[in-house]
């Protein structure tokens, strides 16, 4: 996808004036060195523990981790609580932008109230703390207060996206055997109410599936029909909404499982990654402060994640509230009514932190400057970047005609697993490259390691090595749920006794030593900035009647960063039935796992590359996607396969 720029080092030195006001400094850097465990121990002071911790790593068991052994404290209290304590319970804590043009302002003491009420009522359900409890919801306030509420109880929230299907949906509560589902009615899509609860019905249908929940509390968004099954359906607003707004947080041991969030792996079963509470919330809340340069009470914050991913977990939900963000969050596309909603978005709250993902910034570039250029923007100072590379043609156009020439961009390295940023420049300190995620943060380390683990060199461009950390940081993930030999294999396994995290991404080091990251080094695509596996879109095809066997790469795309290119062979009968079929498949994938998932070019062929054992040699289809010539086919069992292929899709 990317040139990337590590022969031509420009680099944007922060400004004096950004530096003397920046929150970051040099010093961070010698004091997370000099004492690693005595800088978190530092940086875990940013919370209230209702009791203090006797030690600050506990790596015994490694590699599962325990941080802040015997702490204790409460997640929702730290996120809101304390700040209506602190007086703050006027501020602004969500700027709510619907889609449909609503809006609404909640501030402090009034999410406090919310997520009080929803406390009190999820108790009332018999709900306690250790219980799993599955959110499966659009961008509504209520989402946000739902997983504060399970936060506040103990209760252990699975954030399913909206837009998954019945089947990833049941998949997932069943892995975790939710016993509570929060939707809504239905969610806006384009100016259209589309039905969501429904989605919930096929999840927990009456063959077995799902058996695991008692409850389904439906928080009304669009006012559209749903089909209501007495006893297990419960409306929010008649429940939550009754419940008392007092409610006394309860404190939990640091280790409490706080989320399990799913994340696509190199096979078709989707990881339930598991957090934890004090080092996630220690990490969420120094990175939100540290990288975003945030400064409570002044900044409007906006990260256009959704909380259905990892960002918005961290950097919507648990960071930004840790620190008494005031933040925007937006319900819907970036495209609708038309392309100027984030700039106007901008304009009407005076955002000053945007933080976004390359396939947008290279989606407003498709648009014309011409839009952006239309807003007055110059309340801006700060830029994120997170989810892919960015490559340094977006990340120049970002700065100029989004950041008026003068902001920092933070192009941001982390993972659903490593639960926070962990690779970024530090605004007001670093000079950045467009491009490069630059260093590990205060307190991270990391290498760009070999096959064998030997480091690489520096400003070696050909040889490209692996991204491994190499020490445990606070908001690591601590496992995945229920499959710790699969926390192993995957995350450990690959240097041994060394002890580092494999990341699963290819990264370089420039001449001065700067990281670059350069994309997944397994079966996992990264579409649009989401996590999909190959294997996942291949059993969906292979899913459908017609199909023998599918293989899928991942192709670069300018806009979406990779595309999904699926190549099928037929069953015996099945008639190629041409353009219908190959929509027909395009379709089910989406049915299966989400219209993300969904392949940007099938191609029907008669044979797929194979190795002597057997192995689909996807580097072969991903020349043939990309129209390259083709590499080394000498492993393969009949190299005549490529003819028929390249035949059929020209
Ligand atoms: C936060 C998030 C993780 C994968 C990761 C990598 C890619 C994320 C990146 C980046 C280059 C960046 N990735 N940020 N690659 N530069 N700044 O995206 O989590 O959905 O788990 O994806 O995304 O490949 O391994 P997640």
């Amino acid at each position: 996808m990317t040139e990337t720029n590590a022969d031509n080092l420009d680099t944007y030195p922060p400004s004096a004036e950004f530096a003397a006001a920046a929150n970051a400094h040099a010093s961070l850097y010698e004091r997370a060195d000099t004492d690693h465990e005595g800088f978190w121990a530092e940086q875990a002071q940013r919370l209230h523990w209702h009791e203090p911790w006797s030690r600050v790593l506990d790596w015994d068991d490694a590699p599962f981790a325990r941080w802040f052994v015997g702490g204790k404290l409460n997640v929702a209290y730290n996120c809101v609580d304390r700040h209506v304590l602190d007086g703050h319970g006027d501020q602004v804590a969500i700027h709510w932008e619907g889609e449909p043009g609503d809006s609404r302002d909640i501030t402090y003491a009034e999410l406090l109230a919310e997520v009080s009420r929803a406390a009190n009522y999820l108790t009332e359900l018999g709900l306690v703390a250790g219980d799993r409890v599955a959110i499966y919801m659009p961008m509504v306030p209520e989402a946000i207060v739902a997983m504060l509420a399970s936060a506040r109880l103990g209760l252990t929230h699975s954030v399913v996206f909206a837009g998954f299907s019945p089947t990833a949906l049941r998949q997932r509560v069943d892995d975790a055997a939710a016993k509570l589902i929060i939707t809504t009615d239905g969610q806006w899509r384009r100016g259209t109410a589309a039905p969501l609860k429904t989605a919930v019905d096929e999840a927990v249908a009456a063959d077995g599936g799902a058996a695991s929940v008692e409850h389904v509390l439906v928080v009304r968004r669009t006012g559209i029909e749903v089909p209501w099954t007495a006893g297990r359906d419960l409306w929010w607003d008649e429940t939550v909404g009754q419940a008392s707004a007092e409610h006394e947080a309860e404190a939990f041991d640091a280790e409490h499982p706080l989320f399990i969030l799913y994340t696509s792996g190199t096979t078709g079963k989707p990881k339930g990654i598991l957090h934890t509470s004090g080092g996630y919330l220690t990490q969420t809340s120094y990175t939100h402060n540290y990288v975003f340069d945030h400064k409570p009470g002044s900044d409007v914050y906006w990260c256009t994640a959704d909380i259905g991913w990892v960002t918005g977990h961290s950097y919507i939900v648990y960071g930004p509230l840790s620190n008494r963000a005031t933040q925007v969050v937006y319900e819907g596309t970036p495209n609708f009514p038309d392309e100027h909603r984030h700039w106007q978005i901008i304009e009407k709250y005076g955002v000053s932190i945007y933080y976004t993902a390359p396939t947008l910034v290279r989606t407003f570039m498709k648009w014309g400057r011409e839009i952006p250029e239309a807003h007055k923007l110059s309340s801006l100072r700060l830029l994120g970047s997170v989810g892919e590379p960015i490559n340094p043609e977006a990340w120049r156009w970002y700065r100029e005609v989004i950041g008026g020439n003068k902001t920092p961009i933070v192009d941001t390295w982390w993972q659903t697993e490593t639960g926070s940023i962990m690779i970024s420049p530090l605004p007001g300190v670093t000079a950045a490259k467009p491009g490069a995620a630059m260093r590990p943060l205060p307190g991270i380390s990391a290498k760009v390691v070999d096959e064998e683990g030997k480091p690489v060199e520096l400003g070696e461009t050909e040889a490209n090595g692996y991204l491994v950390l190499d020490k445990p940081w606070p908001s690591m993930l601590r496992g995945i749920w229920g499959d710790p030999e699969r926390y192993r294999d995957t995350y450990w396994a690959r240097y041994g006794m060394r002890g580092w995290y494999f990341a699963g991404d290819g990264a370089k080091l420039d001449k001065d030593g700067d990281l670059w990251v350069l994309g997944r080094v397994d079966d996992v695509m990264n579409v649009s900035g989401h996590r999909i596996s190959t294997a996942e879109v291949e059993s969906a095809l292979v899913g459908h009647s017609g199909v023998a066997e599918a293989a899928v790469v991942g192709a670069t795309d300018a806009t979406t960063g990779q595309g999904i290119v699926a190549f099928v062979i037929l069953t015996a009968e099945a008639k190629d039935t041409g353009d219908d079929l190959v929509a027909e498949l395009a379709a089910e994938v989406s049915r299966e796992i989400s219209p993300i998932a969904r392949p940007r070019e099938i191609h029907v062929v008669p044979e797929l590359p194979k190795t002597r054992s057997g192995k689909i040699m996807r580097r072969l289809l991903r020349d043939v996607a990309e129209g390259r010539e083709l590499g080394d086919t000498s492993t393969l069992v009949d190299p005549n396969v490529f003819e028929a292929i390249r035949a059929r899709k020209a």
